[in-house]
């Protein structure tokens, strides 16, 4: 697509899904097992931490028997065969676009594999058990680690970045996510308003679907390398 320079990707737990890893408003979805407000916010993470630090050591164990699906390969390759601007934001906290390769990623929700120290405000790679109050990696102070993960009603991560770029794309997707959370939910509309062409790619409409210039229904694990490769076969 000649008139395509920068392009800004969005993905949600959809991306994953094929991978195995539950999404979150699925059957099989996170939520069913949680209430959000008991596992995703800072006052349930005061008022029961250890029902907090199981839930995400699950999810993290879980990280170590899945693999990246050809969704996540074809989106590193397109990172590495794209040569003006490209940004994929996840709101995923998984790490396979990370292990599928993809290098210009900001994972706005923060990460699995990523421990916030609350003595010495530090975040270290973390893979192991945290409900079992381990050291912080760089303070060694004891019992003191949360996970590094953006909770309801806390800032995301890289949101300077995110508006930055959405302000030079010429075209926005969004994969996988059902536009129920916000500010990501709203980025589509941000992307229109500076000119940039929308596209969808999802399993069914999501909630902003009306935004989009054009919607793709269908497995992202088909729809997203046939659209790479159509994408990379005008550069
Ligand atoms: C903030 C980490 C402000 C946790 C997550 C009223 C109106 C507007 C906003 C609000 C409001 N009330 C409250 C808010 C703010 C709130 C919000 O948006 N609430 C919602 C519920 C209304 N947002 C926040 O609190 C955010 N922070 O606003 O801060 C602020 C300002 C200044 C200073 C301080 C603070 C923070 C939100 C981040 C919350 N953390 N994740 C964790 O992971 O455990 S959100 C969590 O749900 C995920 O990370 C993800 O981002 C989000 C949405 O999930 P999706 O990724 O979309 O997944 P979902 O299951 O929903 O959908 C999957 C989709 O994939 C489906 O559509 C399905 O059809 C599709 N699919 C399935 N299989 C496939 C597929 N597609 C393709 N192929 C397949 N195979």
């Amino acid at each position: 697509m000649k008139d395509i320079q920068n392009i800004v990707i969005l993905t949600g737990a959809g991306v994953s899904a094929e991978s195995g890893v539950a999404t979150f408003r699925g059957p099989d979805g996170l939520w069913e097992g949680h209430r959000v407000e008991d596992v995703a916010t800072p006052e349930a993470f005061v008022r029961d931490p250890d029902l907090v630090q199981k839930f995400y050591d699950e999810r993290r164990a879980k990280l170590k028997t899945v693999q990246p699906n050809a969704a996540h390969q074809a989106l590193a390759k397109l990172d590495e065969k794209w040569l003006g601007d490209l940004l994929l934001v996840t709101q995923n906290v998984d790490d396979l676009h990370d292990r599928a390769g993809s290098q210009r990623l900001l994972h706005m929700h923060g990460e699995l594999n990523s421990a916030w120290c609350l003595a010495c405000d530090v975040r270290s790679p973390f893979d192991e058990v945290m409900a079992a109050a381990p050291a912080c990696p760089h303070c060694h102070q004891p019992s003191c680690l949360r996970p590094d993960i953006v909770w309801f009603g806390e800032m995301p991560y890289g949101m300077e970045r995110i508006e930055h770029a959405l302000a030079q794309c010429d075209l926005f997707v969004s994969i996988g996510t059902s536009g129920a959370v916000y500010p990501a939910a709203g980025f589509v509309q941000t992307a229109r308003h500076y000119g940039a062409r929308t596209l969808e790619m999802n399993l069914d409409p999501s909630e902003g679907s009306f935004h989009f210039h054009e919607s793709r229904m269908g497995k992202a694990g088909a729809l997203v390398p046939d659209w790479v490769e159509e994408i990379l076969r005008d550069v």
